[in-house]
């Protein structure tokens, strides 16, 4: 089992380089993140958007361009198209994006011609090595889906799930979070947290997935939250997945992590045709190259399955 970032890049590690295509390249951060990546001998990237500061800031940051290619796109949106396309087209592996919203980034990726859909729905996981935790901590969907309903929350799961597989967890612990642990009709996500546990519950949906909700953060984190409060459940208090109830809780979460308790981030959008490395445009080089080492371990992971 894969418990740090350390031990991810080493799992993340081919004899074959795979091929990232970097979306809006021009970046010093993204760039830097490629020359890690590289250095560390995880990939060699395609390094799409605008030719001529792609070159300055490859200087800037001591990228030695010989290795990689560069596809000159001036317009981001088409940059993302491009490089979505690469990966369509099995030209690259993995479709990483650079310094460009989000939105742009995630409507390349759903676009119908020439995108990655896979016919599933697509969510962002996030991968976090908090200081005080034995273990790296899966969580979804802070970034992409705004307001999922309990049918889009049950793929999200299992899109989460792949991740916490790719991880070599071999039954993870999925905690459905919202502000309470008891069922409250008024507080739709506790209701929605507890018929996504019965769906593991009844018909094995999450298998081999433990699955249990609602939890408040506490009880979900803290063994002593949960005894406190009387809670007896194979989750309470050793959550290795959080699934949380929308895009703010999740992205709060995700950015106090961060920023409070300087959590390491890497995260990734999954259900499409490949995983998809997809951070904020201010995470550090090595956020960025974490997040490539995550989405190279879980492509390789579901080739092996194909
Ligand atoms: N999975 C699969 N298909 C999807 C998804 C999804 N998660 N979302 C939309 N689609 C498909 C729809 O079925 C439809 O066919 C097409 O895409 C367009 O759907 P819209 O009109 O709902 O899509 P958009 O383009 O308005 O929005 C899609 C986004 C992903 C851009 C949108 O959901 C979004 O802006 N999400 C939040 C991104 C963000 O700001 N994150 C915070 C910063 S990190």
């Amino acid at each position: 089992m894969i418990t740090n970032f350390k031990e991810l890049i080493t799992a993340a590690k081919r004899e074959q380089l795979p091929t990232l295509a970097v979306a809006v390249a021009q970046d010093l951060k993204i760039l830097k993140a490629v020359k890690l990546a590289s250095e560390l001998g995880l990939a060699r990237a395609v390094l799409v958007g605008n030719k001529a500061e792609i070159e300055a800031f490859a200087k800037e940051a001591e990228l030695d361009l010989s290795e990689h290619q560069i596809v000159d796109v001036a317009d981001k949106a088409e940059a993302c198209l491009t490089a979505v396309k690469l990966v369509r087209e099995g030209k690259a592996d993995v479709p990483m994006k650079g310094l460009v919203e989000t939105s742009v980034m995630l409507r390349a990726v759903l676009n119908k011609e020439h995108g990655l859909r896979g016919g599933k729905l697509l969510s962002h996981v996030g991968v976090l090595e908090v200081s005080d935790l034995d273990r790296l901590l899966v969580l979804s969907d802070s970034a992409m889906n705004i307001a999922p309903n309990v049918d889009d929350k049950a793929v999200i799961i299992e899109n989460s799930l792949e991740v916490a597989l790719a991880l070599g967890l071999a039954e993870p612990k999925i905690a459905v979070l919202s502000a309470s642990e008891s069922v409250n009709e008024k507080m739709p996500s506790t209701v929605d947290a507890a018929r996504l546990a019965a769906m593991n519950k009844e018909d094995g949906r999450f298998k081999p997935a433990i699955v249990s909700g609602p939890f408040a953060l506490d009880n979900a984190v803290s063994k002593e939250a949960a005894r406190i409060k009387g809670i007896d459940d194979p989750v309470a208090g050793q959550a290795d997945v959080l699934i949380v109830p929308n895009i703010e809780a999740g992205n709060l979460l995700n950015k106090s992590l961060e920023y409070f308790a300087h959590a390491e981030k890497a995260g990734v959008i999954m259900g499409a045709l490949a995983p998809i490395v997809l951070t904020s445009r201010a995470s550090s080089e090595y956020s960025k190259m974490h997040s490539i080492a995550l989405a190279l371990l879980i492509h390789e992971t579901s080739s092996k399955e194909k």
